[in-house]
Parts: C-alpha cells; sequence; structure tokens
C-alpha cells in the first residue's frame, strides 16, 4: 500500500510535458506538430509530437529494408537477450511509464502498473520462445542419406499498427515479437498514445535494438499507416485496433502487386457473458462489473452483455445497480478512482450517440452519477441497460456500457446462436455451477478466451493466450507459444550427406 501511494505521488509529480518525434536515422524534415492533452482534464498539457512526413515515411522503409539481413543474421539467443534487458529497464523505470499511461490514456494507477508489467511479460515471454524456436534448426527425418532441417527467419520489414487502449503492453508485444523473430520494425502507435510509445521505442534501443531496426513513425492512420500498408516493401503487418481498420489494411496489402504479407489482426468482440440460476449472484455481479466497467470497458475483452437466466435475474440486476452505485469515476491519478476518462471527445460522441439509440430501444438500470470535475476532462457515465436481444447491438461499443438480456432455461441455444450470429468470437465468460451446462455453453459459442466464474479480462501472457476468432482476428493468439511463427519464414534445407554428394561441413550450416 505504501508502494502504490508512492506510486501515485510519483505519477502526480511527474515530468511533463513530454515530447515525441519520429525516430528515423537519417530523416531530415518532419511533419505537424499535435498537442496532447490530459483526458481527465483537457486544460492539463501532457506534451506534443512531431507526425511523419511522407519523406520520413520514405526514409524509414528503406532503413529497415536495408537494416533486416543483417539482424535476421543474429544469433536468435542474442535478440533474446535484448528484450530480456529491456524488461529489466522497464521494471527500472516503471514510475515514468505508469505516469504516462495514466496522464496520456487515462489509466488508473493499478491499470497502469499492470500494463508495465504485461510489457515486460511480452518481452520475456517471446525472448524465451525465440531461444526455444528460433536458435537452431528443427532436424527433420528423412531417408539415410540425406539431412533435412527446417529453419525459421524473420519475414523482412513489419509494420506494428498499435492501439490507446493498451498503448504499452500491446505496442511492446507487438514489436518485440516481430524483432526477435528478426524482422525489422517501423512501429505506428495509436495517435492518442504516442508520447508512451517513444519512450517505449528509446528504451528498447538502449537496451540493444539498432536504430535502423526498430523506427518509430508518430501520424494518423490515413496518412502514415496508409502510406506504410500500400508498400510493396512491407512483409507483414501486426495490427491491433478495429474489424474496420484491419479490413482496410488486408485490403491496402491485397492490393500490392507485392510479396503477399503476413497480417496478424488482433480486433474487436461483442463479447458475451452466460449467466445460470446456479451463478452466484454476487460474485456474478462482482465480476461483471470488473469485466465491464474496468478501463472504462476499453477493452476489447470487456464483457458487454450479460445473459442472465430470469430465476436470477431481478436479484442481479438489483445488485448490479447498487453496486454500480458504488464506482467512483474521476482522476485516474487519484487511488480512490475506479473508472478514469475515456480516451477523447470522439470517443464520448459515439457513446453518446448509442446512448441516444439506447433512450427508445432499452431500459436504463444504472448510470453512474459524474462528479462536477468530470465536466473537465472526456468523461462517460457508466451505464447497464436492460434490451430485449441482441438484435439491438449492432455494433461493439467501445466504452463503459453493460447490456443485460434475460433468457429462459428453455432458451440456451437461442442465445448461443444469437452470440455466434454476431460474428466476432473474442471472449465469453460463463456463471455456472452446473458442469454440463458449462460445457455445452463453452463448445458452441465461438470465443478465443472463456472464462468460467471469473472475470473476462486480464489475461495473464504466457497463462492465458489472447485472440480471438472470425470478425475478432485471424490469430495467432499473443502471449501464446504460436505467436511468434507468424512472424517468420520457414525454409527448410536437404543436403545429399552420400559420399558421392556428401560435404560434411555443412551440416553444421546454422549451428
Ligand atoms: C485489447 O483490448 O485490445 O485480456 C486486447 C485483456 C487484454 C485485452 C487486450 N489482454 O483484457
Amino acid at each position: 500500500d505504501n508502494e502504490l501511494k508512492a506510486l501515485a505521488d510519483a505519477v502526480n509529480a511527474a515530468r511533463a510535458p513530454w515530447s515525441a518525434a519520429p525516430l528515423v536515422p537519417g530523416a531530415s524534415s518532419g511533419g505537424p506538430t499535435v498537442q496532447v492533452a490530459d483526458p481527465a482534464k483537457r486544460s492539463r498539457t501532457v506534451g506534443s509530437w512531431q507526425a511523419a512526413d511522407a519523406a520520413t515515411v520514405e526514409r524509414a522503409l528503406a532503413n529497415a529494408v536495408a537494416a533486416q539481413p543483417q539482424w535476421d543474421r543474429l544469433p536468435a539467443a542474442s535478440r533474446a537477450a535484448i528484450l530480456e534487458h529491456a524488461a529489466d529497464l522497464l521494471e527500472q523505470r516503471r514510475g515514468e511509464f505508469i505516469a504516462l499511461a495514466v496522464r496520456e490514456a487515462g489509466k488508473t494507477i493499478p491499470a497502469a502498473i499492470a500494463e508495465v508489467r504485461e510489457a515486460a511479460d511480452f518481452c520475456r515471454y517471446y525472448a524465451a520462445m525465440a531461444r526455444k524456436l528460433f536458435a537452431h534448426p528443427e532436424q527433420l527425418p528423412g531417408p539415410t542419406g540425406e539431412s533435412n532441417q527446417l529453419f525459421l527467419n524473420g519475414r523482412g520489414v513489419f509494420v506494428c499498427i498499435s492501439p490507446w487502449n493498451f498503448p504499452l503492453a500491446i505496442f511492446m508485444g507487438q514489436v518485440t515479437a516481430a524483432l526477435v523473430a528478426g524482422n525489422s520494425v517501423i512501429a505506428k502507435p495509436a495517435e492518442q498514445t504516442t508520447l508512451i510509445a517513444y519512450q517505449a521505442t528509446k528504451l528498447l534501443r538502449e537496451a540493444g535494438v539498432p536504430e535502423a531496426v526498430l523506427q518509430l513513425l508518430p501520424g494518423d492512420g490515413a496518412t502514415v499507416g496508409a502510406a506504410l500498408t500500400r508498400d510493396p516493401r512491407v512483409a507483414g503487418v501486426a495490427f491491433t485496433g478495429s474489424t474496420e481498420t484491419a479490413w482496410a489494411i488486408n485490403r491496402a496489402l491485397a492490393a500490392r502487386n507485392a510479396p503477399i504479407a503476413a497480417l496478424i489482426a488482433e480486433t474487436g468482440g461483442q463479447n458475451a457473458l452466460i449467466a445460470d440460476s446456479s451463478a452466484l449472484p454476487e460474485q456474478l455481479v462482482k465480476d461483471a462489473i470488473a469485466s465491464a466497467f474496468d478501463s472504462a470497458g476499453q477493452r476489447c475483452s470487456a464483457a458487454r452483455v450479460l445473459f442472465v437466466q430470469d430465476d436470477i435475474a431481478d436479484k442481479v440486476i438489483a445488485m448490479l445497480a447498487g453496486a454500480m452505485d458504488e464506482l467512483k469515476v474521476g482522476d485516474p491519478g487519484l487511488l480512490s478512482t475506479d473508472i478514469g476518462p475515456v480516451i477523447d471527445a470522439d470517443a464520448c460522441s459515439v457513446l453518446a450517440a448509442h446512448a441516444e439509440r439506447m433512450r427508445g430501444e432499452a431500459k436504463l438500470i444504472k448510470e453512474v452519477a459524474l462528479p462536477a470535475e468530470c465536466a473537465e476532462g472526456t468523461f462517460f457515465a457508466p451505464r447497464a441497460y436492460e434490451i430485449p436481444s441482441l438484435d439491438v447491438l449492432k455494433r461493439e461499443v467501445f466504452g463503459p456500457v453493460l447490456h443485460v438480456i434475460r433468457w429462459k432455461a428453455s432458451e440456451l441455444d437461442r442465445v448461443i446462436d444469437a452470440i455466434n450470429a454476431t460474428g466476432y468470437g473474442l471472449t465469453l465468460g460463463i456463471h455456472s455451477r452446473i458442469d454440463a451446462t458449462v460445457e455445452h455453453i463453452q463448445k458452441r459459442v465461438r470465443a478465443g478466451n472463456c472464462y468460467v466464474n471469473r472475470n473476462q479480462i486480464g489475461a495473464v501472457v504466457g497463462v492465458q493466450p489472447f485472440g480471438g476468432e472470425g470478425l475478432s482476428g485471424t490469430g495467432p493468439k499473443a502471449g501464446g507459444p504460436h505467436y511468434l511463427l507468424r512472424f517468420a519464414t520457414e525454409r527448410t534445407l536437404t543436403i545429399n550427406t552420400t559420399a558421392a554428394g556428401g560435404n560434411a561441413s555443412l551440416l553444421t550450416l546454422g549451428e
């Protein structure tokens, strides 16, 4: 608790303003400067950054192409050691990253602490995976007189396009995976969280990543992002964000007369939580609140729809309303705050438009009162609605809004069909103490991450590999054992080892 208090003091004493600019060796020009305001208090400046212009994007691509082969030829263990060093540096300097996550992204202090921990976990996990998968070629069986080996190499230039909702963890996860697999990386972070991405890039370079191997291009998707994804030199893109943006990236990559690029997309969800009449109401309400409102609901994993069986629905809805009364919305720099602001004014208006639509279609269960000081920031009052069916929700609502739907025992399969019909498949929560029901639901609902009798957010690296199916993404799962493989090309080497063709010294290739 003292440690938490010290971190909170550090956040509030942090050295704003921060600044950022493109990190591209040899680039001389630059684009416009963008001011960053604190989402909790728009009059408070967090810093400013300079966007990349077209010449800087071109320079970054040329640098990345030139630098990649040498980086790829390094032993995987050397790249892994750099990631491990970066994890240590992150932990030593976590105060500054926590302050940035709070001030630039509006994260609460506990969420910002978790963010730094997750970023360090990604570094260490992908380092360990690279040592296992990339360090030595796999010896494959073959006929006598022949040696067969399988090598993994980087694909080339990888573009990493990261979101503002996990501005450090997902940024570091994408970038370190691409790097350790032997790619050079051009990172294009969400505009809203450029400052923290800049500090993370500098930290990785300090840990030992050469400057041309990891470059940062601040800017918007329409100019910087689009310039990257239409370029034939790009061999792969790792993207986390909306399904709509993933489609646009996919189309841009497909339109190139260029090598077929790898796309790793982690996108939205319309995540359900199904509770049957055997659920424990206290635990259900606690987990539903965490899943729906933590990080102001700005997680792709967040629970959006609670399907509650009619026998317990009245009780659960009453408890939910009561528990929401206890939620404190406010400055994320205060330890007493449960829910901070949403990311920006655009997010507020999208949510306000949803609330307007819900007026005619839903019954308001509860809207949390906002304290007066929230008027200074981009806050959205957390709320819960009862809705008649999923048809009312046309698209993902990315904010602190939970929708509740009642169901009868005979309707379970219709609930399951409705969830699958959304086309998304990210997280699923189940609250039930009947094993057969849990199994029935889990086997039928399409969802990448299913959680039973607990909350459905906060997947732990290496423990709950994270990612969905369908409209929710391509896989492989981040923080899982197969993620790095998608960043790599596979090459086989077959050598005739008989006396006629043999050259024994070739057998040490790749060692
Ligand atoms: C996202 O919100 O973009 O499990 C993905 C979780 C997080 C979700 C990250 N790993 O809540």
